[in-house]
């Protein structure tokens, strides 16, 4: 059944509350959990709301509606791990992409599961409350998206930077930090062997990179030796530009030792909030006893109205979608590549991006880019990022900059790099 590569073999059975934080174990289901099902406890009478139907129109000249029944369920509490249809329309989805070993699992030994999130940043950060204690060692991709080290730093834990190049993590990089410990060592807690490893595999943020097949391969392999949970943060998953896309670490997940993180946000809308968590349900769970003491659950008008569109759609209508979005970012994709060709060549270096809306620069002669972006190109309106923002400790120089190709014309993105061109002339003058 599984498409996992033939070299990966399962591991022994995992141990998931040895990942587990002290907040994370202490989580109990709440006593109102099964009246919010049931709908008998607090819920409100939403025939009290002043809502009654919506229709959307869709770019195609369609429109999804939403009945004056099926409102009642949108503005109304829902399920904690997401709307039930919704749920199971996205498990079939991440069968037929990434047909995880694990769909056949027991529960207990990391069958795989799924709950909704408001946007991939909300999943990703419970992933790191439930898992990351101060003092421990956390193994990221660096550079790596801001967000993640918004999430993961206040954590108080030791964050290892793993050096990437053109196609993500070095697995001999990764293997030399973690000769640091010794595969036993993951059964004496206080040697504080990494317990997790956070990428990005697809199109990184910033970096544009995407990992290999043989490297997801290799990381894998050492995961088992090490005995760590891979976070697969892949929100430009979907903005691959080449085919046949990659396997997804989840895809080779024999052990059940994958959370991986998905998003709407580049695909459908960002401001809807849609992510959903992937992961064996001893940990899937934990982050549900997490969304039932915040947030409830995630927008029921939102998942209705995703639900809608994509029944409406089916999986087939879905990758049409997509197929298209992909096009606007290849080709703007393509427009900067030509544009820093003619502007930057000699001023930069830079790799084409496999995934996603960046484009990683490397300025040449400038040792920190933060002065020069934040102080002179906001008023000569380019909009990049300094490569400090995605470094551990933002204090470090960094010679890179973003940039982004997704809201600017082919015309805007040349006048951009030509006045980039233009500042790093002035710089190093
Ligand atoms: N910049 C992201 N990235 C970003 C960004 C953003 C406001 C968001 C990686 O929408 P979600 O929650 O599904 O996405 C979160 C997320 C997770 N993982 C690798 C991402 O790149 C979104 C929002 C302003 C700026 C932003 O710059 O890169």
């Amino acid at each position: 059944m599984s498409n996992s590569p033939a070299q990966i073999s399962k591991a022994k059975d995992m141990n998931y509350a040895r990942f587990l934080t002290a907040v994370s174990a202490a989580r109990r289901a709440s006593p109102i959990r099964a009246m919010i099902i049931s709908l008998a406890g607090g819920a409100p009478n939403p025939d009290t709301f002043p809502f009654k139907s919506a229709s959307v129109a869709l770019n195609d000249g369609t429109s999804i509606d939403i009945g004056e029944t099926l409102m009642k369920k949108a503005l109304q509490y829902s399920a904690t791990p997401g709307v039930p249809e919704l749920v199971s329309w996205l498990k079939d989805l991440q069968k037929q992409l990434h047909n995880p070993p694990t769909l056949t699992y027991s529960p207990d030994k990391g069958q795989m599961a799924m709950c909704v999130t408001t946007g991939s940043q909300e999943g990703l950060s419970k992933v790191f409350e439930m898992l990351v204690n101060p003092g421990d060692n956390v193994l990221i991709d660096t550079p790596t998206y801001s967000g993640t080290l918004a999430a993961v730093k206040p954590l108080g834990c030791n964050l290892i930077g793993v050096p990437t190049d053109q196609h993500g993590i070095v697995p001999q990089a990764l293997k030399e930090i973690l000769s640091r410990w010794k595969p036993e060592d993951v059964s004496v807690p206080e040697k504080k062997s990494p317990k997790i490893l956070y990428t990005i595999p697809n199109g990184g943020n910033p970096t544009g990179a995407s990992l290999t097949t043989e490297r997801k391969i290799e990381i894998y392999k050492i995961a088992q030796e090490y005995d760590l949970i891979i976070v697969e943060d892949d929100p430009y998953y979907f903005l691959q530009f080449n085919k046949p896309w990659a396997p997804s670490f989840l895809s080779m997940d024999v052990d059940g030792r994958v959370i991986r993180a998905d998003s709407m946000s580049k695909i459908l809308s960002s401001g809807l909030r849609i992510g959903y968590l992937t992961g064996p349900k001893p940990l899937i769970d934990r982050i549900i006893l997490h969304m039932q003491a915040s947030t409830l659950h995630t927008s029921a008008f939102t998942q209705v109205m995703i639900l809608q569109l994509l029944q409406k759609w089916g999986v087939e209508g879905f990758l049409e979608h997509i197929e298209s979005v992909i096009q606007f970012y290849r080709s703007q994709k393509d427009a900067m590549l030509a544009s820093a060709d003619k502007w930057l060549t000699g001023l930069a270096e830079w790799h084409s991006p496999t995934a996603g809306m960046f484009l990683w620069l490397k300025i040449h002669g400038v040792q920190d880019t933060h002065q020069m972006i934040m102080l002179k190109a906001i008023s000569k309106e380019v909009l990049l990022v300094p490569g400090s923002a995605f470094n551990i400790d933002s204090s470090e120089p960094s010679s890179y900059v973003r940039a982004s190709f997704s809201l600017s014309t082919p015309e805007q993105i040349d006048q951009g790099l030509e006045r980039l061109a233009s500042l790093i002339v002035e710089e190093i003058k």
